[in-house]
């Protein structure tokens, strides 16, 4: 095994235990019959490519070390996505009660979009992993947006890797009034929150009642 591998080991790990009780939050809620907050989650160990392009960015050696580890927060990074912006909050306070991982900072891109127009709700998490050496607290990055959000950063994300970042002036327009209209969708699907999850509720009885015994 390279050094590479051995060092992105426990992110591994972490990633895939953070997506796994996320996505037991959602099950849980489900399994009560009651609107879960989380619609789903998604994770991933950052590719060597961008852990070397960040490490130039921020002026780091581009080696597995200690430093690194503590530079770079979102080696292990973890999505979750929600119907609603007032699902955030509860998301968070769900994260907040528990005892598994630390929350250490916490931006909020939702009220402070950035200048390209990027919303969600970013943290840092101090995670523990249990290897067979001992316990290792591994930082790990979740960021929580709205399906909407993650539609718009998800196009921004990959025009920016067509572009490197420097978008042509129309291409960059764009980009604003999709932001804005993500915005606006937003707000519209939460004037209609709870029809939307009435609908829903009824939905999934009705496939509840029609799975064959
Ligand atoms: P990838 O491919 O998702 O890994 P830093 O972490 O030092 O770069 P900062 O501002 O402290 O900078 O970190 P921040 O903004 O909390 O988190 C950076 C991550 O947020 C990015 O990771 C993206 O996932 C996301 N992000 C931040 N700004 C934007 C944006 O304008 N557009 C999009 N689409 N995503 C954004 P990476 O490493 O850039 O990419």
């Amino acid at each position: 095994m390279g050094q590479w591998d051995r060092f992105l080991q426990p992110y591994k790990q972490a990633v895939d235990e953070l997506k796994i009780k996320l996505k037991g939050i959602r099950t849980q809620f489900q399994r009560n019959n009651e609107t879960s907050p989380i619609e789903f989650v998604t994770g991933r160990v950052k590719p060597l490519a961008s852990i070397y392009d960040k490490t130039l960015s921020k002026g780091l050696v581009f080696e597995p070390s200690e430093r690194l580890a503590h530079e770079l927060q979102d080696i292990a990074g973890v999505r979750v996505m929600c119907q609603f912006v007032d699902d955030i909050p509860t998301v968070l306070e769900l994260l907040r009660q528990r005892h598994d991982l630390k929350i250490i900072e916490e931006k909020d891109y939702i009220t402070n979009a950035k200048p390209s127009g990027y919303r969600s709700y970013h943290i840092v998490v101090e995670y523990p992993v249990a290897t067979i050496q001992g316990e290792m607290i591994i930082l790990a990055e979740i960021q929580i947006r709205t399906l909407s959000m993650n539609f718009w950063a998800s196009i921004e994300h990959s025009l920016n890797y067509k572009y490197k970042g420097v978008f042509p002036s129309e291409i960059s327009e764009r980009l604003q009034s999709a932001a804005e209209a993500a915005f606006r969708l937003d707000e519209e699907m939460s004037q209609i929150r709870d029809e939307i999850h009435e609908a829903q509720a009824y939905f999934t009885e009705y496939k509840e009642a029609s799975k064959p015994v």
